[in-house]
């Protein structure tokens, strides 16, 4: 892809550690060699990406792309190089620890990463489904307010944010998941509820626009939209699945998002990420269709990161697919000269005590990190520790490593791999 070099016209701030690896992170280690252990150290100081740049050309999808999102995409370019960055959904809000979750509403300091490895996940992951609602919280009950304020801070700290919406259905109304016959055809232009949905991308524009820098800007952003929307099978997945709608009713919604937040809305500070799940690339089959990756891609000049949603359940054949089409995604994204990334991964509940689909001591290292080991992997993000079971008998949704997990020891022995990279690392 052509694109001119930055221009950065002074500012006060170091960008040193934006675009060049400390002596204490090492390089990148190619597929099939041995990695050494290292151990992990304590927090480092990131440095946000709020500087004056003058760009001749934008490097991404968004011609008009403000400096912070051109600084915080060439951030990644240049991490990459070094290792796969380690990312958790909701890192510093929620979290578990010794059997009983927590939640941090005013504080932004803690996470269950540092509280076993010393420093926060170097990209954080943040739910806004619920916004179009209008209400305070999002469908998990997390207060927008709350979830600007940790935004803030990731960004102050120098670590990535991305952005997931759980939209809800639009046209016959209820969650994400509560499909309909072709609702995106309603929300296009000319369909019943388009004014009514152009609403609710106003209310998302507003709330991205009102997360901002010490410098009063908006923060950039990875918005990541219509996430694991290959589902061809009609009435599930997501509304807003292929299975419900069709490809070309898909990428014109992708579109639609995409012109009108940055055309309409002004919005120049998001990168744009495309993540298909797994599982619906593998359902029902006993080998891997790799090649419905690309199904209903809304085109190059639409998206930066090129992602894939790869959970292990006893559906998605993680164990024997998910190398396979990580590679083949990597490989189609480097084509294109875009990063790839595991935009979202996990092993839920992985503890004998209250796992949902197996468990296993050794996840992290013999199952994620082969999957990035050796390959320009930019990230990956696993979901959230949200709960943990109770006296009530709470339903619990755990995927991380954290003080008293059943994976501790191997999630450790994870993240001291040099090329699997932490805030610090930044
Ligand atoms: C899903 C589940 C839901 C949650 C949603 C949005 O993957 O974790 O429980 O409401 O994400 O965070």
């Amino acid at each position: 892809m052509k694109h001119k070099r930055l221009m950065i016209i002074g500012i006060g701030l170091c960008l040193v550690p934006l675009f060049f690896s400390c002596s204490s992170c090492s390089s990148r280690i190619e597929e099939g060699t041995e990695t050494e252990e290292t151990e992990t150290g304590t927090e480092g100081t990131g440095t946000g990406v709020s500087t004056e740049v003058v760009t001749e050309d934008s490097p991404l999808a968004d011609k008009a792309a403000g400096a912070s999102a051109i600084a915080l995409y060439e951030k990644l370019l240049a991490v990459q190089e070094k290792g796969t960055m380690f990312g958790a959904q909701m890192p510093t809000i929620h979290g578990i620890a010794d059997g009983k979750p927590w939640y941090n509403e005013t504080e932004t300091g803690r996470s269950d990463t540092r509280d076993v490895a010393g420093s926060h996940p170097a990209l954080c992951g943040w739910e806004l489904g619920g916004l179009e609602d209008g209400g305070e919280k999002n469908l998990d009950g997390d207060k927008f307010e709350v979830i600007r304020r940790h935004m803030q801070a990731a960004h102050a700290r120098g670590a990535f944010n991305t952005v997931t919406w759980h939209c809800g259905n639009p046209v016959i109304g209820g969650r994400y998941n509560n499909t309909s016959d072709h609702p995106i055809q309603e929300i296009l232009e000319g369909g019943s509820c388009h004014a009514k949905f152009l609403g609710w991308l106003d209310m998302l524009a507003d709330f991205l626009n009102s997360v901002k820098d010490a410098d009063g800007k908006p923060v950039p952003v990875i918005l990541r939209p219509w996430h694991e929307h290959t589902d061809s099978g009609k009435g599930t997945g997501f509304w807003w699945s292929v299975g419900n709608n069709s490809k070309s009713d898909f990428i014109a919604l992708w579109h639609m998002t995409f012109r009108y937040l940055t055309e309409t809305k002004d919005m120049h500070n998001l990168i744009w990420a495309y993540s298909p799940d797994l599982h619906h690339l593998c359902w029902g089959k006993p080998g891997i269709d790799q090649y419905m990756y690309m199904d209903a891609w809304p085109g190059d000049e639409y998206v930066d990161i090129m992602g894939l949603d790869a959970y292990e359940t006893p559906w998605s054949n993680f164990r024997t697919t998910a190398k396979d089409i990580v590679g083949y995604a990597l490989q189609l994204a480097q084509e294109k000269g875009k990063p790839f990334a595991i935009t979202e991964t996990g092993f839920a509940n992985n503890s004998p005590e209250h796992d949902k689909y197996g468990h296993d001591k050794k996840w992290w290292t013999e199952q994620l990190y082969p999957l990035t080991k050796g390959r320009k992997v930019a990230y990956v993000m696993i979901w959230r520790d949200d709960s943990f079971p109770d006296e009530s008998g709470e339903y619990p949704e755990y995927y991380g490593g954290f003080k008293g997990s059943y994976s501790l020891d191997d999630f450790l022995n994870y993240l001291a791999k040099p090329d699997i990279l932490l805030e610090k690392d930044l």
